[in-house]
């Protein structure tokens, strides 16, 4: 009997890390049961099982997925019933943004945002690419990372071309488990590769992006950092169905709009147009940014779009 952390689950296979950096194909025991959750997938990466060792194969069979601390789970829109554990047990989750190639919406951004203000995971924003930019581009990130930062969200700015600021994210992820997740295409795989070059990981060729990423990565995956902690690359995410979420609870995930939400004249305003609303008033004002509360209205009406 061992005990090991899940770093890639591929639906019926999963490889565990154990020990001083042993790691085991595993498969699952027929009758483990996992309670909790209607998910696609019962066991995640960041799962910390219980495997015995099949000595005639040297594999593992998985009999025990121990408590999580945490998970993020997504759906794929607002529409379908199941939810797909993403990772669990993770100290943080990044969410890498470009302003052009791709251009990733603020919508998705606050999609994000508000299923890890849900699940109590902190959260921080990598805006990459920033060689790419231009004057208009630029200006973007300006308002994008100004208007985050007043929030609460810490923006890191990245160029993996240019590799600057890599040495500010590694002393953030250092010693932690952080999950990186965004649109395909932004470079997530490329920052593994960067933090770690022996990883050697498939990323898109620079002709192949254009517009959209390519889905390149399709399974997420956990991978130990060189200078200490864990780095979990995911698949590139179209949309994001928030899940587990009643009406009037969103705008709890809203910081700021949660924050003014308390001096509303009635106390289960939605803040749509409620009478004395402060909520609206302080967009009107400038208080809260109108793109915020148009991805809250959005979301309140459960548009089910897709967000790149
Ligand atoms: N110019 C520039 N290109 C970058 C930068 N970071 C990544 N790229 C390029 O962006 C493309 C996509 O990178 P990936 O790392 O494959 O993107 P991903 O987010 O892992 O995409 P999926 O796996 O499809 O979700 C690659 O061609 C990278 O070389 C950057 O900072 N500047
Ligand atoms: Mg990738
Ligand atoms: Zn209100």
């Amino acid at each position: 009997m061992g005990k090991g952390v899940v770093l890639k689950s591929t639906g019926s296979r999963y490889r565990v890390l154990f020990g001083e950096g042993i790691i085991l194909e595993c498969s699952i025991k027929g009758k483990l049961r996992i309670k909790e959750l209607r998910t696609t997938n019962p066991i995640a990466v960041g799962d910390n099982v219980l495997f015995e060792i099949d000595k005639k194969n040297n594999t593992g069979i998985i009999t025990e997925v121990l408590d999580r601390r945490n998970y993020i789970l997504r759906k794929a829109s607002n529409l379908s019933k199941h939810s797909q554990i993403i990772a669990a047990n993770v100290d943080q989750v990044f969410l890498m943004i470009t302003i052009i190639l791709p251009e990733t919406a603020v919508e998705f951004i606050d999609r994000f945002l508000i299923t890890a203000e849900a699940y109590r995971v902190p959260a921080k924003i990598i805006i990459n690419k920033t060689d790419l930019y231009g004057e208009d581009d630029l200006a973007k990130m300006e308002y994008l990372e100004s208007m985050y930062s007043k929030i609460g969200y810490e923006c890191i700015r990245l160029s993996l071309h240019d590799m600057t600021n890599l040495e500010t994210l590694k002393l953030l992820m250092k010693d932690k488990i952080s999950l990186i997740s965004g649109n395909s295409g932004v470079g997530k795989t490329t920052l593994l590769n960067s933090f770690n070059p022996a990883l050697n990981l498939k990323t898109a060729e620079i002709s192949y992006y254009h517009k959209q990423g390519k889905h390149i990565t399709t399974f997420p995956e956990m991978h130990q950092m060189p200078f200490g902690g864990f780095v979990i690359d995911t698949p590139g995410i179209r949309g994001f169905g928030v899940v587990d979420m009643e009406r009037n609870e969103i705008y709890h995930f809203f910081r700021e709009i949660f924050r003014v939400s308390k001096e509303c004249r009635f106390n289960n305003c939605l803040h749509l147009d409620e009478p004395g609303c402060a909520v609206r008033s302080a967009v009107e004002k400038g208080g809260i940014d109108f793109l915020r509360y148009r991805s809250y209205l959005n979301i309140m009406e459960g548009d089910n779009r897709k967000y790149r």
